[in-house]
């Protein structure tokens, strides 16, 4: 299989985590922000990554979105497996998945190109680095007001995820599921933020344990 990412996106991150667990051996494609376009919107319809190929006969030449590539995979290699068999939990699951999604990646993204532009600037000053910060604030609407908004909802999130995370391994049930997978890797930029650092240390931990039950390498920062 060929995972096409851009090597920094939480979202690929996602991806990656996956095929991880799964034990599924993969390449990737490092592609670039802006041309990767010209590659992506042929095979998906859409312009975001991850984008998996699986490359394998009788299987979709291409699906895009990190959620539909969670769902063929499992379909693909149902064990071990992130799902329940119990409705109440996937339900609860997928419903954890999709917000942490839809809601909480965006805001994870807001707060760390925020904080890359200002205070995290040092991590990497160059002139490059910047540009690709300012086009990203940009493309997303990232300014002041985006960003208090932003912090909110993280903040919200967090004391749900503190509630599961604090009083179980899991967010959901008794094994790793689509939810934990999703909040370990969409969570994961704030590692580089000494406030989330310093304030949620139980957060990190779970992200490394997940990331190290997927044999994927940790986040910058961790
Ligand atoms: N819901 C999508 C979001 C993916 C996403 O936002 N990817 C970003 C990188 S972190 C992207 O490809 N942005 C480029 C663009 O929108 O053109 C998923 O889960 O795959």
């Amino acid at each position: 299989m060929l995972l096409l990412q851009f090597s920094t996106s939480h979202y690929c991150r996602k991806a990656r985590l996956v095929l991880g667990y799964k034990g599924i051996n993969y390449q990737v494609e490092n592609l670039t922000p802006g041309l990767h376009i010209l590659k992506v919107k042929p095979l998906t319809g859409l312009t975001t990554l991850p984008v998996l190929l699986p490359q394998i006969e009788g299987q979709p030449q291409a699906i895009g979105d990190s959620t539909q590539v969670l769902k063929f995979l499992e379909s693909y290699q149902p064990e071990p497996s992130l799902f329940f068999s119990n409705p109440e939990q996937q339900t609860e699951a997928l419903m954890l998945e999709d917000w942490l999604d839809e809601s909480i990646g965006t805001a994870t993204r807001f707060v760390y190109y925020h904080f890359r532009a200002g205070e995290g600037k040092n991590i990497n000053p160059s002139l490059s680095s910047q540009i690709v910060i300012g086009v990203v604030r940009k493309q997303y609407g990232i300014n002041n007001a985006s960003v208090e908004l932003a912090t909110k909802r993280l903040t919200i999130a967090l004391e749900e995820l503190s509630k599961r995370w604090r009083s179980s391994e899991y967010l959901v049930g008794d094994h790793l599921s689509v939810a934990d997978i999703a909040a370990a890797a969409l969570l994961s930029p704030l590692a580089l933020i000494p406030q989330y650092r310093q304030g949620y240390p139980w957060l990190f931990e779970r992200i490394v344990k997940i990331h190290q039950l997927c044999g994927e390498a940790l986040p910058p920062g961790l």
